[in-house]
């Protein structure tokens, strides 16, 4: 192991780019349905407790048939590497406070229904076999289980909480267990800090620190204690963030499962939140909610299957890729992604005939452009107009995409891109 920085630790994520969020519990037996009424679409399906306002003694019912026979860890993560994603993060324990594993601390957990598996040694163990960064999610502050967790207050009085309770009875123990017992955790994602005191937070921050000096924290952990800024859900910052940040996203609107819920982003268009995302520094973090039998939906499998297939091939443009800090990110036919010596187009809206794509007043001499997926050479040429005092750098596509999500093409250069007058640069 080298020496111990925060560049060292921070190594897996910024290679990674692209992780898959997994929320799943016993929400997901419910669909977003509660006694046949569909409970308000305002949150997630995974909010259906709080929304529905269903009383704690009713929601635990659930557990006693939460039965997923369906769910095999080893399927999931054979996906996960199939859609191309690098760390897989699930919800160990969601805002209903309810545990997806084995837990000393509450026995409001997975062990204590029929199906009684413990779903993060599974997924833990299958990840480590794959080389996928096993991650997990974590509700620190929310549990609408617990009286005096954060958030619910249609069961139990708001005034009464004792919230440093709740820290040291549950929060605290259930982060040591996830810590200890499972193996190397690639991140802890921490989400909805809320109001959380400061001391509590700083305390939970030094105890993953001590469990696991390697394990990032997110941003969510508040106070700015985390490794990573995480964005606001489904947000992606308009211009490249120097720092390192995701951007957790829906595939429809929801985190956890809904049955009625069908509004799918098309491949196309997590390719296009992709290279916006990495092209700007960050990762993408895109959400997969599985049924109550434990199924990731046909439909976001079909989508994710297509994306992979989109990485198998052109990977090397994503994956450690960097942010082209001074791209113009506003152009008529998509966007950049970079590496050391060379940057990638990645054309999402094909150009028409002449197929040409300029950017201006990019002064680094190109040396060569290739298309990824088939090595092509293309026909560029770069040219310095006196009187307009301006550069132009212009690339020959072919007639047709290589891909139709995203015809990707290498663009190697001398040295370090450096751009003739910032205020100037536009690609078109
Ligand atoms: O309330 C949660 C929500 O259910 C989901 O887990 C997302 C994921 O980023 N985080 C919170 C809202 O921001």
């Amino acid at each position: 192991m080298g020496e111990h920085t925060q560049d060292n630790k921070m190594a897996w994520f910024r290679q990674a780019r692209y992780g898959i969020f997994i929320h799943w519990g016993l929400y997901a037996q419910l669909g977003g349905f509660w006694k046949g009424e569909r409970v308000s679409a305002f949150d997630g399906a995974e909010w259906i407790m709080r929304d529905g306002q269903i009383p704690v003694e009713e929601y635990r019912q659930i557990a006693k048939e939460f039965n997923p026979v369906d769910f095999d860890a080893e399927e999931i993560v054979d996906r996960v590497v199939q859609y191309g994603g690098k760390y897989l993060c699930f919800t160990a324990k969601h805002h209903d406070g309810f545990a997806m594993y084995d837990s000393k601390v509450s026995d409001y957990n997975i062990m204590h229904t029929p199906f009684g598996r413990d779903v993060v040694k599974e997924l833990a163990e299958a990840c480590q076999k794959r080389g996928i960064v096993f991650c997990l999610y974590y509700s620190q502050m929310q549990d609408w289980e617990d009286p005096d967790g954060d958030g619910n207050t249609w069961d139990y009085d708001k005034e009464k909480k004792d919230f440093q309770a709740y820290f040291y009875r549950k929060a605290r123990p259930q982060v040591e267990e996830l810590l200890t017992n499972y193996g190397k955790i690639g991140m802890i994602w921490f989400d909805t800090p809320y109001d959380m005191p400061r001391d509590l937070s700083d305390e939970l921050a030094q105890l993953v620190h001590d469990l696991q000096p390697e394990c990032l924290i997110s941003g969510r952990i508040g106070y700015g204690l985390g490794d990573f800024r995480e964005m606001n859900d489904n947000n992606i910052p308009h211009n490249a963030f120097m720092e390192d940040w995701e951007s957790p996203m829906t595939l429809n609107n929801t985190w956890g499962y809904s049955r009625v819920d069908h509004h799918w982003k098309s491949a196309s268009q997590v390719v296009r939140m992709l290279v916006n995302v990495v092209g700007k520094g960050g990762n993408l973090l895109l959400n997969i909610g599985p049924d109550g039998r434990g199924q990731i939906p046909q439909e976001s499998h079909e989508i994710l299957l297509q994306v992979g297939k989109f990485l198998e091939k052109n990977g090397e443009s994503i994956y450690g890729a960097i942010p082209m800090a001074d791209m113009p990110y506003e152009n008529q036919w998509g966007g950049c992604t970079g590496k050391p010596g060379r940057f990638y187009m990645h054309v999402l809206d094909y150009p028409d005939e002449p197929y040409e794509i300029r950017i201006y007043n990019l002064k680094t001499k190109v040396k060569r452009v290739t298309l990824l997926e088939t090595g092509e050479e293309l026909k560029f040429v770069q040219l310095y107009e006196i009187a307009r005092d301006e550069y132009r750098f212009r690339a020959f596509f072919p007639e047709k995409p290589v891909n139709a999500l995203d015809t990707v093409a290498v663009v190697e250069t001398e040295g370090p891109l450096e751009y003739h007058d910032l205020r100037t640069i536009y690609a078109k």
